[in-house]
């Protein structure tokens, strides 16, 4: 009743302001990246067909994209005239702009094209959403009154792109430009080479595009799941020249820099199929089929840098940008250790090892790029065996990379798995569509802060910014892909543009939810985040209790306790719910009339170590620390499919003890430990774990470690207080396994004691 008076009232209201005056329509500011300063006016102006519009030459790209989005989104049509300017004002940063929106009419103020193209894409937010597609369909546009100041954080705002492992088409990477662009991301990292397909058309070399660019088939499910199966299906393509350079000069009209990814000397399969005297085998092998790490890489022999010099010529003729990449990443050394010309290279060169090798191959490449006027960007795999002189550090395995290559001086951008790889998974929901593995939801991406603690002020004007990376092994189509990039990618472009004082994660939800219907409007398939529930255990002297949260307001949580589906007649949460044994909680956002979103599920098995005490003696990574150490005794285990999700707890490369008190003594039957074991993200499970109790000792050898999951349960049948489990780590990953040479992780969530 309350809320049907309040609805007439407002109805009222609305249409006395109509006798008045024609219905305004004003879109409140709730723009994605937040800017630095917006301060409100109390008017607005209104663009239609007496509007006019100036621009300074320089500024010329801008105006005009700005003229032709309102003209083909709206019937309105810009004359010359006054009402809106583009201003030069060499005061301002290079991509900063003032932007001013008052009753009289429009000014756009920057020193450079492309920051006036970033007051556009601010002012473009002040629209409604229908211009996007071209449906708006009155003879005004509304725009309230504001004055907007802005620069970004981050030189260095991007966007990756993996095409090798499934292509996507020329419209598409246009689409994907036209996003990265509005969100004020500058580059576009264009990963075209790999072992599964070689994507950009090199003249010289026919058979790239006539046999490495495509496989004969494509493995079908996870690369855990065994035996492999395959689609049967040949796959593939590349992109000519000619569509390139399209791409390239669509993108500088968007002030987006193409960076291209030309792999070296690892993945590097697919042009080693076409020739295969470009590796240190002469065995012919084929363009591959499946996903990982592979031994094939380029033998560093003149052939070799002859073909790369020649790829790397018809690159820099399509591509303008400062740097290129030239990869780096996962280089096994096998084939470079049987390698007689490849020994007889280290001993020439004397060089200490096979990463010293790579390091001579990298820095061979660099000089010619260098003397070419270009700069090397690569994976941090190039700092092993020394670093390229004037090379850039894609810092992506953890923020280490990052952190040495800064600390001597070289630039670095930010990526790393734990907060900007996309193609991990974004929800705890099961049915979630198969991702390679990990977690990494919005949240997480939206508090990445790139510059690692371990730097001084001064060394972190080496970070130039942060980058997502779209890897695309499990995704084949072109909307799953938006569904992994949206809206991560406007998670991360606030991340790269805002200030880190700005930045607060339940603002960012309530302006994404008003961002849906752009990203709508521009028919881009988004992960619908809004109505999750979050949900946690606490426990408090000795008693435990269930905590339900949802971010957007408003909204009401209703819950069930049985097991079944909530509906609009379940009991709505209010406070938290105390658990005195096992019980599986169902929760829902609702609003006045449905359920919004999807039903949140939650298992809690009450065992005897809920609420008790327990202690690690190390910290878990910082990227991986979930709820702490707590976390491994509250009754909830983490997905069986994933791990990064708040229960499982991460160590790299370390032994670790867990120490448990009971607080008194209780008979114990059992003790069950879950590790997870994803080995393509180098997580290995324990060879072996030891079970302490108070007096008895127990040690568990696993041999099984196949399994995407180590559960394990362990016969206990004894009466302790205290349980102590010594868990070392796998060690230092062998060759032939996924991750050789780097250390392992552990993962380990759920301790269940029965
Ligand atoms: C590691 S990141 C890779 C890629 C994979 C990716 C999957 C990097 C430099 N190399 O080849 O596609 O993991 O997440």
């Amino acid at each position: 009743m309350h809320i049907k008076k309040l609805i007439a009232l407002f109805i009222l209201s609305l249409s006395l302001v109509n006798c008045k005056e024609k219905s305004v329509q004003i879109i409140k500011p709730q723009i994605i990246p937040l800017p630095d300063a917006v301060e409100l006016m109390d008017s607005f102006f209104s663009i239609d067909e007496s509007t006019g519009i100036t621009y300074d030459d320089n500024l010329k790209v801008s105006a005009l994209f700005l003229k032709d989005f309102i003209e083909s989104g709206s019937p309105i049509h810009l004359k010359e005239g006054n009402d809106i300017q583009f201003k030069l004002d060499d005061n301002l940063k290079p991509e900063g702009y003032v932007l001013t929106v008052s009753k009289e009419g429009i000014t756009i103020k920057a020193s450079t094209d492309q920051g006036a193209f970033y007051a556009v894409q601010t002012l473009r937010q002040l629209m409604p959403v229908s211009i996007e597609n071209g449906t708006f369909s009155e003879d005004e546009i509304n725009i309230q009154a504001v004055t907007v100041k802005d620069q970004p954080q981050f030189k260095y705002r991007g966007m990756h792109l993996d095409v090798a492992r499934h292509m996507f088409s020329v419209d598409f990477i246009k689409k994907y430009i036209d996003a990265l662009s509005m969100l004020k991301m500058n580059t576009f990292h264009w990963h075209l080479t790999d072992d599964q397909g070689w994507r950009i058309e090199i003249k010289k070399y026919p058979k790239l595009q006539e046999v490495s660019a495509y496989r004969d088939e494509t493995l079908v499910g996870h690369y855990s799941d065994q035996p492999h199966q395959f689609d049967g299906k040949r796959y593939g393509g590349y992109y000519t020249q000619e569509e390139v350079k399209e791409i390239v000069q669509y993108a500088k009209a968007r002030f987006v820099t193409v960076i291209p990814e030309i792999e070296m000397p690892g993945h590097a399969q697919a042009a080693i199929a076409a020739y295969p005297e470009l590796g240190c085998t002469d065995e012919p092998v084929e363009v591959a089929k499946k996903w990982g790490v592979f031994e094939e890489i380029y033998c560093p022999n003149q052939k070799t840098f002859a073909f790369l010099e020649d790829v790397l010529d018809e690159v820099l003729e399509l591509f303008p940008s400062k740097y290129i990449h030239v990869g780096g990443d996962e280089a096994p050394k096998t084939r470079w250790k049987n390698c007689v010309h490849c020994q007889g290279l280290i001993k020439k060169e004397g060089l200490k090892d096979e990463h010293h090798l790579q390091s001579y191959f990298i820095t061979k490449m660099e000089a010619y790029l260098n003397s070419k006027g270009r700069q090397i960007i690569g994976w941090d795999e190039i700092l092993e065996g020394g670093l390229a002189p004037n090379a850039t550090v894609m810092s992506w395995r953890g923020t280490n990379g990052a952190v040495e290559a800064a600390k001597s001086g070289h630039n670095v951008v930010m990526t790393p798995t734990s907060h900007c790889y996309f193609d991990y998974y974004q929800s705890e929901n099961e049915d979630a569509p198969l991702a390679i593995g990990g977690f990494l939801p919005l949240e997480k991406v939206y508090g990445f802060n790139p510059i690692p603690e371990e730097l001084t002020t001064e060394e972190s004007k080496y970070v130039l910014g942060a980058q997502g990376n779209i890897w695309t092994e499990y995704i084949p189509t072109e909307k799953h892909l938006e569904y992994m990039a949206f809206p991560r990618m406007l998670a991360l472009s606030e991340v790269v543009w805002s200030k880190l004082k700005h930045k607060d994660y339940k603002d960012f939800v309530s302006r994404l939810e008003n961002f849906h219907q752009r990203l709508d409007a521009l028919d881009i398939n988004y992960a619908n985040h809004l109505y999750e529930i979050e949900g946690d255990l606490i426990s408090d002297e000795g008693k435990s209790y269930y905590e339900l949260k949802t971010l957007t307001e408003g909204k009401s949580i209703r819950y069930t306790l049985d097991g079944s589906e909530p509906t609009i007649n379940s009991k709505v949460y209010e406070s938290k719910i105390p658990i005195t044994e096992s019980s599986t909680i169902k929760a829902a956002v609702f609003n006045e009339e449905k359920q919004l979103g999807e039903t949140f599920t939650q298992h809690i098995n009450y065992h005897k170590a809920v609420g008790a005490k327990i202690t690690i003696d190390k910290q878990p990574h910082k990227a991986y620390s979930g709820s702490g150490a707590e976390g491994l005794i509250n009754g909830i285990s983490g997905s069986d499919s994933r791990y990064g999700d708040k229960e499982w707890l991460g160590f790299w490369g370390e032994d670790i003890l867990i120490e448990i008190d009971l607080g008194k003594e209780k008979i114990v039957n059992t003790i069950e430990t879950r590790f997870h074991n994803g080995q393509g993200q180098w997580i290995y499970s324990p060879k072996e774990i030891k079970i302490i109790l108070d007096e008895k000792e127990f040690d568990y050898v696993f041999w099984d470690i196949g399994d995407l999951l180590l559960k394990k349960e362990y016969e206990i049948n004894t009466k302790t207080r205290y349980i102590k489990l010594v868990i070392p780590n796998y060690g230092t990953i062998p060759e032939g396994k996924q991750g050789a040479g780097n250390k392992a992780w552990t993962f380990i969530d759920e301790i269940i004691v029965n």
